[in-house]
């Protein structure tokens, strides 16, 4: 645990912030609104937390440019300038990189610094946050903005690194360019990552072998150059439309249909159906307003992209391997693709499947399988992340008495709305397990955290309150909230991150809070206009009052 002797100055700072990505940065700028001191410690060399780290060929957002950016500034919603209808990682870090020099935040980040770890004392009602460089700062506030899939995860394979090639995850991506040309790929994975990049490491390599354990579903993205008009029409009315995405169910403005599948004949749905498709995106799981809920209604989405899967792969077995049979569509994070399915229409793409030759080992020139040996110049994991907690669990982090965060989520994240966990007072998480996070426009997300928790921590400072900590009673309370909410619908059916099923032995919770962004907003501001009910608050100790 880190001391407070070592460090030069024993007065604390008002807020440590973990983490550089939009999260870090937005709430460094309202802290600074409201005269606050803050730091920043980010792990990186950079700003953009997801988009600084996965540089991964063919990266893009799934939500739409004009609403995957900040909403509190309007001034720098009308100034950026996106390219695409859905942008590539590069456009987004520069645009993080944008807001980050318009709000001359560099200034209080401390780059290529990790935090290590977190404890609070409770006489100077502060908490010592120690980094991996040394240092030891005080702070009586800090705020996990440590991003939901930040925690990359290579799988447990035997011989995993006895390779000579070059390997690389997805979520670790070099900065300097990568260049396929003339090289043999194994792709281990076919997540969300995997079937962005496939595609375009295909278009480079010799030959691409892509390693499936768990097809899954995925929806062209339409993606395409960002029509002037368009861009103008939203810069019009971004304000209505801001307004609207907060309130909705996904964080999005988005074509929703209150209507259940089973309501349309065969003959409508499919024209539904088709029209989505056509749409592209994630906007094909609001075709109907039950497909999450009901199976039935599930299936009939399940059997059209199915279908459609078959009509663009050429080989019928391949089509029948790249078909998702064992979950429902959308219980996995859907995917989006530019070419994905298409992409084994090529001569220079194998497909093989897990399921009937798993892998035994990874070798020093590729990777056996249980039917045949391959040799690569390459391998690409896209094995995903340790997702909601992982990154949190890495930090030695010890509160009230001790009590250590490893412990109290040792059956599973537990945490009231997902802003903050009992025993951890004044110890703050940006989309956090529990709330609507992962499911959610992130932006859209992010902004609500980060104004709640700016406006507490200005509502403390004026009622001359040191600690504030969520009660135990109402944690569980919403604990059993989230899970009640969760298994109401058909997403604990698969095997997802979300579950926590994809990292041995982690504890299998539906981690984060499927009630709906809008929904859930109302729930967070109702318990700040109560004067904070749930959590337990704390008069500034007379000795802290002094000292400061
Ligand atoms: O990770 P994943 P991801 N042997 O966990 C396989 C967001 N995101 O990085 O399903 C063989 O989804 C694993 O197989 P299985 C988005 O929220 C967004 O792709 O466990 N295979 C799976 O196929 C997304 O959901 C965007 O059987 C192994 C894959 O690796 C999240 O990030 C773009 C294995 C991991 O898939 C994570 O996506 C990219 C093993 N031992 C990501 N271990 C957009 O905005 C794992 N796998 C568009």
């Amino acid at each position: 645990m880190p001391q407070d002797a070592g460090h030069s100055d024993p007065r604390a700072i008002d807020v440590v912030i973990v983490g550089a990505g939009f999260a870090g940065l937005y709430m460094l700028h309202r802290l600074r609104g409201l005269g606050m001191t803050a730091r920043i410690f980010e792990a990186g060399s950079g700003v953009g937390g997801t988009w600084y780290w996965n540089r991964y060929p063919g990266a893009r957002c799934d939500v739409e440019s004009m609403q995957y950016s900040f909403g509190f500034s309007d001034e720098l919603q009308q100034e950026w300038q996106w390219s695409e209808l859905f942008s590539g990682q590069p456009e987004i870090l520069r645009y993080a990189n944008f807001v980050a020099d318009k709000l001359d935040l560099r200034r209080d980040i401390t780059f290529n610094t990790r935090v290590q770890s977190a404890a609070w004392n409770e006489g100077s009602q502060s908490w010592a946050v120690g980094t991996d460089q040394g240092e030891t700062v005080r702070a009586h506030h800090v705020v996990m903005a440590t991003g939901c899939l930040s925690s990359s995860r290579m799988p447990d394979i035997a011989g995993r690194d006895s390779f000579r090639g070059r390997t690389y995850h997805t979520g670790q991506w070099p900065h300097e360019p990568v260049d396929f040309t003339g090289q043999v790929v194994g792709v281990i994975g076919t997540g969300s990552s995997a079937i962005q990049s496939i595609p375009v490491i295909a278009a480079q390599a010799k030959h691409v072998y892509v390693f499936q354990r768990t097809p899954n579903f995925s929806i062209p993205s339409r993606n395409g150059p960002m029509p002037a008009e368009y861009e103008a029409e939203w810069k019009r009315d971004y304000a209505r439309r801001r307004a609207e995405a907060r309130k909705m169910r996904s964080g999005v403005v988005s074509p929703l249909n209150d209507k259940s599948a089973l309501a349309d004949s065969e003959a409508e749905r499919r024209a539904n159906y088709e029209q989505r498709w056509k749409l592209g995106g994630t906007y094909f799981m609001q075709a109907y307003n039950d497909l999450a809920l009901n199976k039935a209604s599930n299936d009939t989405a399940v059997a059209f992209v199915h279908e459609k899967i078959r009509a663009i792969v050429h080989d019928p077995k391949v089509a029948e391997k790249l078909l998702p049979t064992n979950h429902p569509i959308g219980t996995k994070r859907i995917c989006v693709d530019t070419d994905y399915y298409e992409t084994f229409n090529r001569p220079n793409v194998t497909l093989v499947d897990l399921h009937d030759t798993p892998i035994r080992e990874i070798t020093q020139a590729g990777l056996d399988t249980t039917a045949q040996s391959y040799a690569f110049d390459a391998i690409v994991f896209a094995t995903g992340f340790d997702a909601m907690t992982g990154t949190l669990l890495k930090i030695d982090i010890a509160g009230r008495d001790g009590a250590s965060l490893r412990e109290a989520w040792s059956a599973g994240p537990h945490t009231f709305l997902g802003l903050m966990t009992a025993g951890l007072p004044n110890m703050f998480m940006v989309t956090g397990p529990g709330s609507p996070s992962v499911l959610s426009n992130m932006m859209v997300s992010i902004e609500q955290h980060v104004d709640w928790i700016a406006d507490c921590l200005a509502w403390m400072r004026a009622h001359a309150q040191g600690a504030i900590e969520a009660d135990g009673a109402a944690q569980e309370a919403w604990v059993m909230h989230v899970n009640d909410v969760a298994h109401r619908t058909l997403y604990p059916q698969a095997n997802s991150w979300y579950m926590g099923a994809n990292i041995p032995g982690k504890p299998q919770v539906f981690m984060p809070y499927i009630g709906g962004v809008g929904a859930y907003r109302e729930k967070c501001d109702a318990i700040a206009q109560a004067g904070y009910e749930g959590f337990r608050l704390s008069p500034v100790h007379a000795a802290v009052q002094a000292a400061e």
